[in-house]
């Protein structure tokens, strides 16, 4: 082989707010160091710190990837494997679904995946082939964002269809509420948010690095959100901030709604809350002056209420006309081929759902139905790793140790989940296929393109489903579709005109040239056409006709509210085997208030145990005034097995689902601490 250099433009496809672009230095086909490209408009140079550490670490480290199929020898969860050869493997896979529809039926193969990668045909390819069998998918969102997702849809018919983060330059106010970009979208934090001249305001229980920069930061306790967003309503109303006109021509329902903000006053909203009635009224009227963006976080919805959380605050936007104008917008994730492609959306997502797919199963059901022998029978996990990322670890574990489940995991990694697998399949990394990565911040579509062999015998997920679907003698077509032409169909429905390979060079392109102004015809795909305060739909599904100005009842004596957001040095629990992300994370910590800390004889430093019913995890106690008196911070989803107790904070999480949505609802967590002596 030749001595040849060359650097390659690609995308980071990690399930983050950034996008960013990476930059490889690539020597005689293999990459010698993965860096950040400083001609990306998102990350404008580096990377951020873990994915620098993790694509230079672990991502191209042969020891730490998975390179061969392997088929388990010993206990599963034992980690005692042998390997394979690709035609075995697959042909085992083959013989166990077969035998699995015939025996039991085709919709007891259950099959589980989210956005470990979130390109385009890595991340939804292979549902092709779940489809076509009649498997039963477990619906992804619901580990994640699907509540925001049902409310915002009753409200605006649509929930993907955000603001362009570049109208900021003509905000005034912008409200961050319930996300915490300091941790999960840097470079959006740093590039972004503290970029503009906007007057900044953080709502969160938590004292975040975004919060702590802010102009203003509402540090209301968990779970009182949508009593806040009445006050702010309450001062709305009663100071001549409602736009009129708007309501009455874009509106539905705001009649409904009236005597609810009537009743909510900034006093009434400081009890509920605990923030001054003071600040309650500063910060509606910066944002109801305007123009404001409204940013949704995912972490706002993962709590009990977090349905009505989200409407209730969507109806700010509606009342003051925030909307549909420049520098005015709400988000809660965009879909940017979808916007791109409005004319013709892209074919791998608008492929019509056979009618005989089965229902998709929330993952709140899945420490149940895991356990449960005739319910499921096979379990393909792709792109996730439950174990350690969903609720109820114990009940998880459980069910993925039956010895008459059969479970397939693929992963670039030996995951605590796919010690479980009777079969692992290793899954080539983004830096080894080409692919599209659309963000879901900004309005940028961008390439992922090749920058080495795949290591060892790993493929991409979708060369694994094709050549599982000849194992099986499949014959249609679509499910052999090959990247290149997924590629090219997907460029042309959002509009844009190269071809792969030329995208490719380019790297990547900005949705318009110019800002979008989204929504500015104020005509929404409601039943009404209108902004929709109260909702028809919602009252068939048995919700409130209009939100309601909830808050969660504070935890009994002795009880604290436990939350357990993002980790800045993880991507959920990836990276986590990498062993300077390790040194970084130090032992897993629970933050508590100092005074709480007193009251309970915890110093800092100290072993605590939290426990509820769920489960018991011990932690090292930090004391930090980051959070209130009735609230502990642990940041979510370390690997298992780095844990002295094999566990990690989903073992105190009950799969209690959300109002709307059958989603994960986190943050209600409620747990005790006490020293362990
Ligand atoms: N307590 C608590 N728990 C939470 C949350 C919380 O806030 N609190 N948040 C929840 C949220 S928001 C989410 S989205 C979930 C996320 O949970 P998961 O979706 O399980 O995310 P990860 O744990 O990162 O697992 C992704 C896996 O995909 C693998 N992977 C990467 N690239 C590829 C590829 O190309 N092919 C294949 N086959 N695999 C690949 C990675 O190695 C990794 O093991 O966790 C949820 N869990
Ligand atoms: N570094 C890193 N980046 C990530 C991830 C990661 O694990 N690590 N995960 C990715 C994924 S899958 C997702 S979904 C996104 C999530 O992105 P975000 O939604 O920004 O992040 P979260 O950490 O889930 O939660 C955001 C905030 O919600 C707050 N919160 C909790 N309860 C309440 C409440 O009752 N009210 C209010 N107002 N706020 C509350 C938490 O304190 C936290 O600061 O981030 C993505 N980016
Ligand atoms: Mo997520």
């Amino acid at each position: 082989m030749t001595k040849d250099r060359k650097f390659i433009k690609t995308t980071c496809p990690r399930d983050c707010y950034d996008g960013c672009g990476i930059l490889v230095d690539q020597k005689d086909g293999k990459v010698v160091k993965v860096k950040g490209n400083s001609e990306h408009p998102s990350n404008r140079g580096a990377l951020c710190p873990k994915c620098a550490v993790g694509y230079n670490g672990v991502w191209l480290d042969e020891t730490a990837r998975l390179l061969h199929p392997l088929k388990r020898t010993g206990p599963k969860g034992s980690g005692e494997f042998k390997r394979i050869s690709w035609d075995l493997a697959l042909k085992e896979i083959a013989e166990q679904l077969t035998h699995t529809a015939r025996l039991y039926g085709p919709d007891k193969t259950f099959h589980t995946h989210y956005t470990g990668t979130c390109s385009i045909i890595a991340g939804a390819f292979p549902t092709r082939f779940f489809d076509h069998i009649g498997a039963t998918e477990v619906d992804p969102d619901t580990v994640c964002n699907a509540a925001g997702h049902a409310a915002l849809n009753y409200v605006f018919g649509d929930s993907v269809t955000g603001f362009d983060p570049r109208t900021a330059k003509d905000s005034t106010c912008i409200v961050v509420w319930g996300a915490n970009p300091s941790h999960c979208g840097p470079h959006v934090n740093q590039n972004w948010l503290y970029e503009q001249s906007a007057k900044v305001i953080v709502i969160d229980p938590v004292k975040t690095e975004t919060a702590v920069a802010a102009d203003l930061h509402l540090q209301l306790r968990p779970g009182t959100d949508a009593a806040l967003a009445y006050s702010i309503a309450h001062v709305i109303q009663r100071e001549g901030f409602l736009d009129t006109a708007y309501v009455d021509n874009h509106v539905k329902g705001y009649t409904e709604a009236l005597p609810l903000i009537e009743a909510c006053t900034p006093q009434w909203g400081e009890q509920a809350t605990g923030i001054s009635a003071g600040l309650i009224e500063d910060a509606a009227r910066s944002y109801a002056k305007g123009p404001s963006l409204l940013w949704l976080g995912q972490g706002l919805q993962r709590q009990p209420h977090g349905g009505n959380v989200f409407r209730a605050c969507a109806m700010l936007p509606a009342l003051t006309g925030n909307i549909g104008k420049p520098g005015a917008g709400i988000y809660y994730l965009n879909d940017t081929l979808a916007i791109a492609g409005r004319a013709g959306a892209s074919p791998i997502y608008c492929e019509p759902q056979p009618e005989s797919r089965p229902k998709a199963v929330s993952q709140m059901d899945m420490p149940r139905l895991l356990q449960d022998s005739s319910a499921i029978r096979s379990f393909l996990v792709w792109n996730c790793n439950p174990l350690a990322s969903n609720p109820d670890q114990t009940s998880t574990r459980r069910g993925l140790a039956r010895e008459d489940l059969f479970t397939v995991v693929i992963d670039c990694f030996m995951t605590d989940t796919a010690e479980y697998a009777d079969i692992v399949l290793p899954a080539a990394s983004f830096l080894e296929f080409d692919d599209l990565c659309a963000s879901y911040f900004y309005l940028t579509i961008a390439a992922q393109v090749k920058c080495q062999e795949p290591l060892g015998e790993s493929l991409p997920n979708q060369e694994i489903f094709r050549k599982l679907a000849r194992a099986m003698d499949l014959d249609e077509p679509t499910l052999f579709e090959d990247d290149h032409s997924v590629l090219n169909s997907t460029l042309q429905a959002a509009g844009i005109k190269d071809t792969w390979l030329d995208f490719a060079e380019r790297g990547w392109a900005h949705v318009g040239a110019e800002p979008l102004v989204l929504w500015s015809q104020g005509e929404f795909p409601t039943p009404s056409g209108k902004i929709e305060l109260a909702s028809d739909h919602a009252e068939e599904d048995g919700h409130p006709r209009v939100p309601q100005p909830h808050s969660d009842p504070a935890p009994a004596p002795g009880k604290l509210r436990l939350l357990s957001p993002a980790d800045k040095w993880l991507m959920n629990s990836s990276f986590c085997n990498d062993l300077r992300i390790q040194k970084q994370l130090g032992p897993a910590l629970v933050i508590i208030h100092p005074k709480t800390a007193n009251g309970l004889n915890i110093h800092d430093g100290d072993q605590v145990r939290v426990s509820n019913e769920i489960g018991e995890l011990h932690l090292t106690a930090k004391l930090s005034d980051v959070v209130s008196p009735g609230t502990l911070l642990s940041y979510k989803s370390r690997w298992l097995k780095t844990e002295p107790t094999s566990a990690n904070i989903n073992v105190l999480q009950a799969p209690t689902k959300t109002d709307m949505g059958e989603s994960s609802s986190v943050h209600g967590t409620e747990v005790t601490i006490s020293r362990i002596s």
